[in-house]
């Protein structure tokens, strides 16, 4: 079954993770439109516990759409604005589960609730309560009853199977799609059976993306593959293993990255260098690595396997450590500096993003490798890509990117702007050939929509 892969030329999504909804409005007009992002995922936008710590917001208390990140109508303008600016609204919609604290107590916008009973949505009768390892909770990953039946970090689990509660789900999320949202990261999904999801889909008021978290774990019995009827999936391999050939391996053996490595269908897959979580639990690229994390980025944006998604991110000490936040924990508006890391924004990736548009349906060509951490290929006709992630620097040499014969400019060291580059010129000669010094731990990025 086809998946309701992001359709046209502006692909790339930017994860503004925790941002309140002014902030994204904003950076939906001065950034992400300018830019070519696609697409912006928000935090979920539905009332949930009260507190710092980021992840309250995975402990939803009701479908009122209010939240430290802002009210109703603050999240309808954002909509609106980042429309206006070419820009489509995915929300990241946490439906297989409500509160996990064990006391109750009044949520972000002054609901009631108290665990496994939430007035005017969901009573006792709605959950699951799978009777295992004493307090529901899931422990072996191995039993697919258990991973759906029972509850993820004591939260308390839907029982998605039911069809009042699947109407419920979809009354939420069709309230979303009433304020103009385009799209949906389903939280938890391996949590939720494949079915499950399908039917809550069937209950929608139009078409909407879906992007399913399947975190994909070696001989579990449920399989991201499983989901791909639904729509999209993210590939949770991909960051770990790209993390794994910048750090401890090498770039040469990215040739055949993608469904060569067992990887979901590239049709169906969603992927990232870091993701909230995995940013947070280890094993892959963060901003805390700086440069490599630039060019894990540009690889992946260069690269056609997948629908790339790019992490924006808070700074943090600690794992639980929320936004910057007021004395009553709503978010503060996003700056990109004091607290706010902003990688979207960087300009290696920021850049790398009209490369992806402009690049959209090429093949691969060109590969050229050492053999180590020197790597090049081209996107026929559109695009050329070189890393050196040598300890030394790589020059005199010259590369065939088959492209059009002509002076572009290197998106990796500057910008491109009305027809002019604040950063080198490389010229791509009439045999397509070009010639470039590139540093240790350093690109080149060419593409034609930045040809002066
Ligand atoms: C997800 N995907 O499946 C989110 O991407 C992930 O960030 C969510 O966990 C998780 N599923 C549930 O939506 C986050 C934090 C957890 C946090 C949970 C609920 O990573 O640490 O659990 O959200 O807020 C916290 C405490 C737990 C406690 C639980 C319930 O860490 O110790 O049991 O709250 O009170
Ligand atoms: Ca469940």
């Amino acid at each position: 079954p086809a998946a309701a892969a992001p359709s046209g030329t502006k692909k790339v999504i930017a994860q503004l993770f925790e941002w309140n909804w002014p902030s994204v409005a904003s950076e939906c007009t001065s950034v992400l439109g300018p830019k070519g992002y696609g697409y912006v995922q928000v935090s979920p936008p539905q009332e949930h516990v009260k507190g710092n710590p980021w992840w309250l917001a995975y402990q939803p208390v009701s479908y009122r759409v209010e939240s430290r990140k802002g009210t109703r109508a603050q999240f309808q303008s954002m909509v609106n604005t980042c429309h206006a600016a070419g820009v489509k609204v995915i929300v990241d919609a946490v439906i297989n589960h409500m509160s996990g604290q064990d006391n109750g107590g009044t949520g972000w916008a002054g609901s009631s609730y108290g665990h496994y009973d939430y007035p005017g949505s969901y009573q006792t009768q709605d959950f699951h309560h799978c009777g295992r390892n004493g307090g529901d909770d899931i422990v072996n990953y191995n039993d697919r009853y258990e991973v759906q039946n029972c509850e993820l970090v004591n939260l308390a689990d839907l029982r998605t199977e039911s069809d009042y509660v699947r109407s419920k789900l979809a009354g939420y999320l069709n309230d979303l799609l009433s304020l103009g949202v385009d799209g949906f990261r389903l939280d938890a999904s391996k949590h939720m059976p494949a079915a499950d999801i399908a039917a809550i889909k069937g209950k929608l008021s139009r078409s909407a993306y879906v992007v399913q978290e399947v975190i994909y774990g070696a001989g579990e019995p449920i399989q991201p593959t499983e989901y791909t009827g639904n729509g999209d999936v993210h590939e949770f391999r991909y960051g770990k293993d790209l993390a794994r050939m910048f750090n401890s391996e090498r770039l040469a053996y990215l040739r055949n990255f993608g469904e060569a490595w067992g990887y979901l269908p590239t049709g169906s897959a969603a992927v990232f260098v870091d993701n909230h979580d995995t940013q947070r639990d280890g094993g892959v690229l963060t901003y805390r690595n700086g440069g490599t994390y630039a060019l894990a980025n540009a690889f992946m944006l260069a690269w056609p396997y997948g629908s790339p998604t790019v992490m924006s991110s808070f700074t943090f000490s600690s794992r639980d450590q929320g936004p910057p936040s007021d004395a009553d924990n709503k978010t503060l508006n996003t700056t990109c500096y004091s607290g706010w890391q902003c990688e979207h924004r960087w300009r290696v990736i920021a850049n790398m993003v009209a490369f992806n548009n402009a690049t959209q349906g090429a093949a691969v060509a060109n590969w050229y490798d050492n053999g180590y951490q020197h790597i090049a290929f081209s996107r026929a006709g559109k695009g050329y890509l070189t890393i050196n992630d040598e300890d030394f620097a790589v020059t005199g040499r010259s590369y065939y990117a088959g492209l059009p014969a002509g002076r572009y400019c290197d998106v990796i060291h500057g910008d491109f702007s009305n027809g002019s580059c604040s950063g080198p010129v490389i010229t791509v000669d009439s045999s397509g050939w070009f010639a470039a010094n590139i540093n240790a731990h350093d690109a080149v990025a060419v593409h034609i929509g930045a040809k002066l």
